[in-house]
This record gives structure tokens, C-alpha cells and sequence, in this order.
């Protein structure tokens, strides 16, 4: 049987997948039970009152969501339950996401939208923002959120090595 869901991804159409693709990613890296949802808070919004209010029930702990422009989908999805959200703004062809940043972050006081950077680093972020949330509780898990931190030091320290040994890095 496949793992119960603890993330639940959730992106307002088909033409963000390529984007949410780095969430996937560091969600598989991390072994996180999760799934993928392409709902809409103004094209199905049904399916999004009834995602978001049976996400609980479901056992997921966290929803990563997002969509373009000025699709509310975050925050309507956070109106909805008490699962905590993370907002992924897409980055658009008109305003560059600055649209889908603003009406991603912007909520009023009283329901949050844990807010990331624009499009795929942003994706990736809250992925990553996902697993050390749910490492709060689990030490083998943070255990590989800091081995993950220290592969990434040792890149940089590895490329600043090569550049210097390269002759290029000074005159
Ligand atoms: C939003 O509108 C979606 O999340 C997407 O980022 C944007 C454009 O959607 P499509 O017209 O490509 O389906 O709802």
C-alpha cells in the first residue's frame, strides 16, 4: 500500500508542473511521502473546498501551493484548513511573478501563507522548507537535512578551490 500523504503539492494548472518538478524532487530526495494535485481556486473551486477541507483528515501535515497571476490559490487553500501552507509564487509572462508574488504574500492578518522565492527556486525552497518542518520531529531526517547543507558547503569551498588553482582568480 502506498504511504498515507505528509506533503500535499498543489499547483492551479498543468502549466506549472514544470516548475513544481523541484519541489518533487527534494521531496523524493528526502524520502517525504507526498502527492501531487493540479487544482484550481477559480477554475475548480469545488475541488479545492474539498481538498482543502478533508487535507487533515487525510493526515497531511503541510501543503505547498501555487499558482500564477492572481489565483489566490494559497490563500484560498489556508482559509480553508488549519494545515499550515507554504506559498510557491509562478513566475508569468506579464509582470514576471511579481503578480502571483504579490497576491501570494499579501494576505491580511489572520491567515498565513508562508511565502517563497518566485518560480523554481522558490519550488525548491519550499521543499526543502517542507522536510526541515517535519524534521522537527523525526532526528534521522534532520540528520540528512544537514548532511544535504554540508554537501552544498563543500561544492562552494570545491569551486572556490578550483577557481583559485586555475590561475584565473587574480592578476
Ligand atoms: C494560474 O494561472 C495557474 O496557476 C497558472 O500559473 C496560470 C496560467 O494558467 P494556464 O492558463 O496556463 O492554465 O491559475
Amino acid at each position: 500500500m502506498e504511504n498515507r500523504p505528509l506533503v500535499s503539492v498543489v499547483m492551479g494548472s498543468q502549466s506549472d508542473l514544470e516548475t513544481f518538478k523541484e519541489t518533487a524532487n527534494v521531496l523524493k530526495e528526502f524520502g517525504i511521502p507526498h502527492e501531487i494535485r493540479v487544482i484550481s481556486a477559480h477554475r475548480t473551486p469545488a475541488a479545492a473546498h474539498t481538498f482543502a477541507v478533508s487535507a487533515e483528515e487525510r493526515g497531511v501535515k503541510l501543503i505547498i501551493a501555487g499558482a500564477g497571476k492572481a489565483a489566490h490559490l494559497a490563500g484560498v487553500l489556508a482559509s480553508l484548513t488549519l494545515v499550515p501552507i507554504i506559498g510557491v509564487p509562478m513566475q508569468t509572462s506579464d509582470l514576471g511573478g511579481l503578480d502571483s508574488l504579490l497576491s501570494t504574500v499579501q494576505m491580511p492578518g489572520g491567515i498565513p501563507v508562508a511565502t517563497v522565492a518566485i518560480g523554481k527556486a522558490g519550488a525548491k525552497n519550499a521543499g526543502l522548507l517542507a522536510v526541515a518542518i517535519l524534521s522537527l520531529g523525526d532526528k534521522a531526517l534532520r540528520a540528512r537535512l544537514a548532511a544535504y547543507r554540508e554537501k552544498m558547503t563543500r561544492e562552494v569551498q570545491d569551486a572556490d578551490r578550483k577557481l583559485q588553482e586555475s590561475g584565473l582568480a587574480s592578476a
